[in-house]
């Protein structure tokens, strides 16, 4: 039994991770990084865009579909970029739909080979809406796997506080989890085109190698032995 039991540890060790299939996470509430589901995650390789350098200029990740907000007190970046935590977050920057897109999309590319296999990103505001009360929408994040296959969608929630300039009570972490790899997300504010997101962040976790997998066939055929 004590071989067997080994055998059954090295097994979901190695192979329950892309057993697992996709995990979509969030809402959550978020002030800073160190509320990020993915700030004990031990990456190969990680990335956290925050647009504090005005830029969509980390490496591994892109989008045409908004453009950063410098401060101003309609910006409404994460909480803590700014140094305070105060409850505001309009001497942040974050990424604006700029009165176009109800949809944003952040497109990730190989970094050392690999796609992420965690991405997420903070939604921190809706100001007008085509539908309902102003300052407040339905939200949801969409991920897309290597081929552009839906990984699936996170529940809409309605989020919002109401206000349309930099309060952070609202601000909501929406994320993905796949072994396979991750293409794309999409964040939807399905009423609005005047919204606002921060902290990209994606990393790459090692998968299951070949190695690793010729490992456990060779521990499986051992206990068939024995
Ligand atoms: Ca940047
Ligand atoms: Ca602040
Ligand atoms: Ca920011
Ligand atoms: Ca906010």
């Amino acid at each position: 039994m004590k071989n067997a039991a080994k055998t059954t540890v090295i097994f979901v060790g190695l192979l329950a991770p892309s057993a697992l299939g996709t995990t979509l996470l969030g809402p959550t509430p978020y002030q800073s990084f160190a509320d990020s589901p993915f700030r004990w995650v031990a990456f190969q390789s990680f990335g956290l865009e925050d647009f504090e350098d005005g830029l969509l200029n980390t490496p591994g990740v892109a989008s045409t579909t908004g453009t950063v907000n410098n401060p101003n007190i309609d910006t409404d970046s994460v909480d803590g970029d700014d140094g305070l935590f105060d409850g505001r977050g309009s001497s942040g920057h974050s990424w604006y739909s700029n009165n176009l897109f109800s949809v944003v999309t952040f497109t990730f590319s190989p970094v050392g080979g690999e796609l992420p296999t965690h991405a997420g990103v903070v939604w921190t505001d809706v100001g007008f809406v085509s539908q309902g009360s102003n300052g407040f929408a339905n939200v949801f994040l969409e991920a897309f796997g290597p081929t552009g296959n839906s990984l699936g969608t996170t529940t809409p929630v309605l989020l919002g506080d109401g206000n349309v300039q930099g309060g952070t009570g609202e601000d909501r972490f929406l994320g993905v989890i796949d072994l396979g790899g991750i293409s794309r997300i999409e964040i939807h504010t399905e009423t609005s085109v005047d919204w606002e997101v921060d902290h990209v962040q994606f990393g790459v976790v090692p998968a299951p190698t070949g190695l690793a997998l010729a490992a456990v066939a060779g521990a499986l055929v051992n206990r068939r032995r024995r």
